[in-house]
């Protein structure tokens, strides 16, 4: 920890935001007064969101953890806590592991965690290595973009995308199911940039947010349908003439089978799938087949669908049409994580494990815990909040409940999944301490050292793994290394020569390093044929057809409402969900819909509206307007239970799995709306 009481130190936005942004933070008498954004930083420049500028209220905050916990009262809504010791927590947590590994084996232990807090060696890191030596359940990590990501890989090998930095030389911008003004907002800056020098951006979502305000052409589509738009576009394209024959030629395979297969896709048909006129479809094709340099930024709200990862591979085919990847500025990003992969296997340590363990998916956490045979019988959490974010909140709520389940949360607050724990540790905040930080969206590395001192009893995550592992008698090296030493060993990676000049005492000395990256035009590309795969045979051997393919959402009957509860403005997941000031920021949860079923339910702005279907209810408030289409309602945050616990959104989202990477189907149930009774 920094000992200097006063001054201004360099930090790291934890969250789990693309920008990752650089940051300056003010200190005072110990204390963190001021959060800002660090101008040297060549992306983020100075600029940050609104959430994070008021940070420094979660730091503080009373209600933040300062000791461990032992829950005297039922879990759920109406826990209550006694204060222990950590030595009390520590020995409490391992006696029973001991137990449960006697009795059932470790694999009746299951640690469930996301990215909370991005840094690497606390979420991916020392963790790792503990469950792996145990012998534990693994979690498949699979909540936020794998459908997708899976579904870029098939066309471009990995994700590896357009550095976001040239994008300011695009001339025409594609935000597709991307919220960026919420999400992404240097994204946002670098387009202004661009649209200085002519270009126009156009948003492609279900709803209109701000992102659909901001842009130059806003074009609504019924959820579930952009990759048949995208395929209606492929059809104009090929059709008009509007390709680049030299690069299908040189950097492509399948492109001849790809120019039959869309023959199929009539604009006349598109346009009755998607909701997208027909005249709209066409001045779309043209506008991207006749500009140069064209960027499309393809979010992660067209893939928390069903067909998401099917979806994603065809929106990610586009640029290789029009040769996009040649210019400056042209292609696409759906992430660019691979980049800066770091070592993975020295950070995490696969081979402490014994035996090959079961991989449970997250997206299935209330079967795991209800259904699971042989049954889970411990739930360690960390850097995520379950009880609000995961699909089918329901089943995920009925089985934290289980008496039976031993469950251990570490947080920095008292979060509706620590309310089911019996144990709840006190969690440091990033800026208490030492870790690396890479995005996944530009291309820099950044290294946070410890700027604060612990707060109160806190601890980081690696401390407390540091502390099982001897509760646990595990001796191991692997275990004992230093903070210092896993940034090293997870930076030292051959395998990824973009790594080779950034290193420990690099970062130390100048906070952040931009990787060093290839183009991936010629010669880069990771698919199995080294080119753009427009065709890919292997998708065809797992089962999916191996040209891109528009496949409808699951058919979840005559609800008269698809429900789309994305994110919000001034949240980062459920995270400020428990902060007053950002709540107060945020306003109420609302129900935005179309004013024409506002009207036929006898409903209008500021109405209470109950949204139910066969897996729960919940109580929002009606905005009725013309910023979604009949048909569609969208919600935005994951909101913290209150009193009456109505606004959990995720009561009502299915936990189906989706097409690729076992991803999560968040935005692919259907409701029914009603004015709620006792208005
Ligand atoms: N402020 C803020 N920033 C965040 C987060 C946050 O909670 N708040 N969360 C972070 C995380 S973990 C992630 S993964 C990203 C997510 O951020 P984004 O990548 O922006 O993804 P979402 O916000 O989930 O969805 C984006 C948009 O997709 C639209 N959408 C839904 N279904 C469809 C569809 O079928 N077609 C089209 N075209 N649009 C559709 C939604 O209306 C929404 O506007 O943001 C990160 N940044
Ligand atoms: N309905 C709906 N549900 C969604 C989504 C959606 O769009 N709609 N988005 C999904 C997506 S994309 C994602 S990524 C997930 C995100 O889900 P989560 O990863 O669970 O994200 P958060 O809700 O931000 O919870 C992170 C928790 O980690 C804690 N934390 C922060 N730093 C630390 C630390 O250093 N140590 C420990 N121990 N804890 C820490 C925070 O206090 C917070 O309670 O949510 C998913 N759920
Ligand atoms: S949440 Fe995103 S935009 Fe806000 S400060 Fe962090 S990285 Fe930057
Ligand atoms: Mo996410």
């Amino acid at each position: 920890m920094s000992e200097q009481l006063n001054g201004i130190f360099p930090a790291v936005c934890p969250l789990d935001c693309p920008d990752q942004c650089s940051l300056l933070l003010h200190k005072t008498a110990g204390k963190i007064v001021k959060i800002e954004g660090d101008p040297s930083h060549p992306v983020t420049q100075g600029a940050i969101c609104n959430k994070v500028r008021n940070m420094k209220e979660r730091l503080y905050d009373d209600n933040r953890l300062r000791f461990p916990l032992k829950r005297v009262g039922p879990k759920g809504k109406d826990s209550r806590f006694e204060r222990i010791t950590w030595d009390e927590a520590i020995a409490t947590i391992t006696d029973r592991w001991k137990d449960l590994i006697a009795k059932n084996g470790p694999e009746s232990i299951l640690p469930y965690s996301f990215y909370g807090n991005m840094g690497r060696i606390g979420t991916e890191g020392m963790d790792r290595r503990f469950f792996n030596r145990m012998g534990a359940s693994r979690l498949l990590y699979s909540i936020c973009e794998s459908a997708g990501t899976e579904g870029y890989t098939y066309t471009m090998g990995g994700s590896f995308g357009t550095d976001p930095e040239d994008t300011v030389h695009a001339k025409l911008i594609i935000m597709w199911g991307i919220n960026a003004v919420s999400t992404n907002m240097h994204q946002v800056m670098l387009a202004e940039k661009a649209r200085k020098n002519g270009a126009q951006i156009i948003v492609i979502d279900a709803h209109k947010n701000q992102t659909g305000r901001w842009a130059d052409w806003f074009i609504p589509i019924l959820p579930g349908t952009d990759a048949a738009l995208a395929l209606g576009l492929m059809h104009i394209l090929f059709s008009e003439n509007w390709v680049d024959d030299a690069f299908l030629k040189q950097f492509t395979v399948g492109h001849e089978e790809l120019r039959e297969h869309v023959r199929q896709y009539e604009p006349t048909v598109v346009a009755a799938i998607t909701g997208v006129p027909v005249e709209d479809i066409y001045r779309l094709a043209r506008l991207y087949g006749q500009t140069s340099p064209s960027f499309i930024r393809i979010g992660n709200g067209i893939q928390h669908h069903d067909n998401g990862g099917m979806c994603v591979r065809t929106i990610a085919c586009l640029p290789a049409l029009t040769g996009q990847w040649l210019h400056r500025g042209g292609g696409a990003i759906k992430g660019n994580g691979a980049y800066l992969e770091h070592n993975v296997s020295a950070l995490q340590r696969p081979d402490l494990r014994e035996k090959s363990t079961r991989q449970i998916n997250m997206n299935l956490l209330g079967s795991a815990l209800l259904e699971l045979d042989p049954p889970i019988h411990a739930l360690y959490v960390y850097n995520s909040n379950p009880a609000l974010v995961a699909p089918h909140a329901n089943k995920v709520r009925a089985g934290l409940e289980r008496d039976d389940l031993f469950t251990v949360v570490h947080d920095l607050f008292l979060t509706e999944t620590a309310k089911y724990a019996d144990i709840v540790l006190p969690a440091t905040s990033s800026f208490e301490n030492t870790d690396f930080y890479r995005s996944y969206w530009h291309q820099y590395i950044q290294i946070q050292l410890p700027v604060i001192a612990p707060y109160e009893e806190s601890k980081a995550n690696v401390d407390v793994f540091r502390l099982l592992a001897k509760g646990m008698g595990y001796e191991d090296q692997a275990l004992l290394e230093t903070d210092e030493a896993l940034i090293r060993q997870a930076l030292d990676h051959p395998g990824n020569p973009a790594l080779k000049d950034i290193t420990y005492e690099g970062l130390l000395k100048t906070q952040y390093a931009k990787a060093q990256i290839k183009p991936l035009f010629p010669g880069q590309l990771r698919t199995p044929s080294g080119k753009v795969e427009l065709y890919s045979t292997t998708m065809a051997r797992k089962g999916f057809p191996a040209l891109p393919t528009y496949v409808p959402l699951f058919d979840e009957g005559d609800l008269p409402f698809l429900f789309i509860p994305a994110p919000n403005h001034n949240f980062l997941n459920s995270t400020f969900a428990n902060n007053e000031k950002h709540v107060r920021m945020e306003g109420k949860p609302k129900l935005h819909m179309n004013v024409k079923d506002a009207e036929t339910l006898g409903l209008a702005s500021g109405d209470w509206a109950r949204v139910w279907n066969d897996r729960g209810e919940c109580e929002l408030v009606v905005h009725a307007g013309t910023d979604v289409l009949p048909g569609v309602v969208v919600s935005q945050g994951l909101w913290a239970d209150s009193k009456d616990g109505k606004a959990l959104v995720n009561a009502l989202t299915p936990d189906r799995v989706a097409d690729m990477g076992s991803g999560a189907t968040f935005f692919s149930g259907r409701v029914h709306v009603e004015k709620r009774q006792n208005e």
